[in-house]
C-alpha cells in the first residue's frame, strides 16, 4: 500500500503546474534550441552542442517488461545500494578488467511506467566499479547503442586521453566500436566518484548512462567503523515527451519501486549519495537524525559537518554518517517537494525521490 504524501496544498499545485509546463516543449522551441546549439559548439563536429537538445526515454511497450525482468532489475539496485562490484577479469600482471556493454534497456521506474532507456551491461545505474589503490585498471566500453558515446569518471586525476569527452578529449565510439580506458589507483582517487556518458551528455546520462565507481584504500574499507556502508546514485529521467527532468529515482528506482535499506539499531552507518541527475540539484533529508557529512566528491573533509539536509549539484557526490538510535522507519528522500512525486501520480502520492531506512 502506497503512503500518501503530506504537502502543503500551495506545494502540490506548483508541483503539478511544474509537471504540465515541463512536458511538452514546442517545435519551435526545439528548432530554436538546436540553432543555437549549432552555432555555439565548441568544435565543428562537436557533440557537446547538443547539450542544449536534450532528448528523454519514449515508453516502452505494455509487454516488454515480465515480472521476472522486474525481479532483475531490483535486484540489481540492491546491489548497488550494498555497493557490490562487479566481477572484473583479471589479466596477466593482475591488471583489472571491467567490461561495460552501453546498449537500449526497457527499464521498469514504478508502477503503470516503463521506458526505453540506456543502461550499461543492462542495469541503470551501471554495475558499481569497485578498485583498491595500487590496482591497475582498464574499463573496456562496447557501444551497442545505435548512437555514438564514451566513458567518462568524474574526479579522478587521469590523462587526457583518459578522460572520455567526447569531440573534445577523443573521438566518441561509433556504434559497434569499443575503447579501453586505462589508469592505476593512487591514494588520491579514494572515495566515491560519478561514472557516466562523455558524448551527448544531456541526453544519454538522463536516458540511463550512468554509474559509481568506489576506490578503497590499499587494504581495509574508507570507512571501518560503519557497520553499515550503503550507496544511494540518485538518477534522473526525462519521460512523457518532456525535455526536463520529471522523474527521479534511487539506484534507479522511483519510489515505490527504489529499493529500502535495513540496519541495526545502534549502528553507525555510512550513505555514499552521487547525484547523477545531469540538470538538477537535490535536498537530500534523513529523518530522525542529524548526520555528518564526512566527504565531498570524493575528498574527506578535514572536519565532519553536522547537517539535516543536503544540498548535492548535478555530479557531485557525499558520504554521510549517523548513528541509528532510534528505531523505527526512517524517510530519506529529497525535500524539493516536486522531485517527491511520480508524473504519473495523484497529487496524494509519493513518489520519486523517496526510500526508507528501517532501523531494527
Ligand atoms: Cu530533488
Amino acid at each position: 500500500m502506497r503512503k500518501a504524501l503530506r504537502m502543503t496544498g500551495a506545494a502540490l499545485v506548483g508541483a503539478a503546474a511544474f509537471a504540465l509546463c515541463s512536458t511538452h516543449a514546442s517545435d519551435d522551441l526545439r528548432a530554436g534550441t538546436s540553432a543555437r546549439a549549432a552555432s555555439m559548439s565548441m568544435a565543428p563536429t562537436s557533440t557537446m552542442g547538443s547539450l542544449a537538445s536534450p532528448q528523454g526515454v519514449p515508453d516502452a511497450g505494455p509487454l516488454s517488461i515480465t515480472p521476472s525482468l522486474i525481479r532483475q532489475q531490483n535486484e540489481d539496485a540492491v546491489r548497488v545500494m550494498d555497493e557490490q562490484g562487479m566481477a572484473p577479469e583479471i589479466l596477466p600482471g593482475g591488471i583489472k578488467r571491467f567490461t561495460l556493454v552501453a546498449s537500449e534497456v526497457n527499464w521498469y521506474l514504478y508502477p503503470g511506467k516503463a521506458v526505453v532507456a540506456c543502461g550499461y551491461n543492462g542495469q541503470i545505474p551501471g554495475p558499481v566499479i569497485r578498485v583498491r589503490v595500487g590496482d591497475r585498471v582498464q574499463i573496456l566500453l562496447k557501444n551497442e547503442l545505435n548512437e555514438p558515446t564514451t566513458l567518462h569518471i568524474q574526479g579522478l586525476p587521469l590523462a587526457a586521453s583518459e578522460l572520455g569527452l567526447g569531440d573534445v578529449t577523443e573521438r566518441p565510439i561509433p556504434p559497434g566500436g569499443e575503447r579501453l580506458y586505462s589508469f592505476t589507483v593512487t591514494p588520491d582517487m579514494i572515495g566515491t566518484h560519478l561514472y557516466e556518458s562523455g558524448t551527448e551528455m544531456a541526453s544519454e546520462i538522463d536516458q540511463g548512462l550512468h554509474g559509481v565507481l568506489l576506490v578503497d584504500p590499499a587494504r581495509g574499507s574508507l570507512y571501518p567503523s560503519a557497520k553499515v556502508d550503503a550507496l544511494f546514485e540518485i538518477d534522473a529521467w526525462m519521460v512523457d515527451g518532456s525535455t526536463t527532468e520529471n522523474a527521479f529515482g534511487l539506484d534507479g528506482k522511483p519510489y515505490p519501486s527504489a529499493p529500502e535499506l535495513t540496519v541495526p539499531y545502534g549502528s553507525r552507518v555510512v550513505l555514499r549519495i552521487v547525484n547523477a541527475s545531469s540538470m538538477c540539484y537535490h535536498a537530500m533529508h534523513v529523518h530522525e537524525t542529524t548526520f555528518w557529512l564526512l566527504a565531498e566528491d570524493g575528498r574527506r573533509l578535514p572536519v565532519p559537518r553536522p547537517m539535516n539536509v543536503l544540498a548535492i549539484a548535478p555530479g557531485e557526490t557525499a558520504d554521510i554518517e549517523f548513528s541509528a538510535n532510534v528505531r523505527g522507519d526512517w524517510m530519506f528522500h529529497c525535500h524539493i517537494l516536486d522531485h517527491m512525486m511520480n508524473p504519473d501520480d495523484e497529487v496524494d502520492m509519493m513518489g520519486g525521490l523517496v526510500t526508507f531506512i528501517h532501523v531494527k
